[in-house]
């Protein structure tokens, strides 16, 4: 009877000098899926703009107004994008894409991204497609010389 208990005393403290090694291994597998996440991370951010018809700054020395040429429903809506300096001159020197779909329905309506079409009045312009009701958002990118100096985005419901 002793024996039994010895031994069974015996796989209880083994078990349990296992426990520390267990635990290190579990974190180093830990901090080898950690580099994956973060270089996850590395997407462009859009941050939520003012909405239409207000003036949104572009670094310290432009600003946009965007608006569309009726309120976003079903359909095709044209986007209209103003660019101005600080002293509110209006500028064209801009390249303008968007990119539109529903964030609930990832992989879904993405157009990617398209160019705007700079007007004689010297708006930029798009045709957004609603194909169905829900939550929609607008992604704008704006390039000078080539370099994305701006991204803002814009959510409404249809
Ligand atoms: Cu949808």
């Amino acid at each position: 009877m002793k024996k039994w208990y010895f031994f069974i005393l015996f796989l209880v403290v083994i078990s349990f000098l296992w426990l520390p090694l267990y635990a290190e291994s579990q974190q180093k597998h830990k901090s080898k899926s950690a580099p994956a996440v973060s270089g996850a991370a590395q997407a462009p951010v859009y941050p939520s703009m003012p909405g239409p018809g207000k003036k949104v700054p572009i670094g310290n020395d432009y600003y946009l107004i965007y608006g569309f040429d009726k309120k976003p429903k079903l359909g095709t809506v044209i986007m209209k994008v103003e660019i101005f300096t600080k002293e509110g001159k209006k500028d064209t020197s801009f390249e303008v894409k968007a990119d539109s779909g529903m964030p609930s329905m990832k992989g879904a309506h993405e157009t990617g991204e398209q160019p705007f079409k700079l007007s004689k009045k010297g708006d930029y312009l798009l045709p957004i497609n609603i194909v169905m009701p829900g939550d929609w958002e607008i992604r704008l990118t704006l390039l000078k010389e080539g370099k994305v100096i701006f991204r803002g985005s814009y959510q409404f419901d249809v």
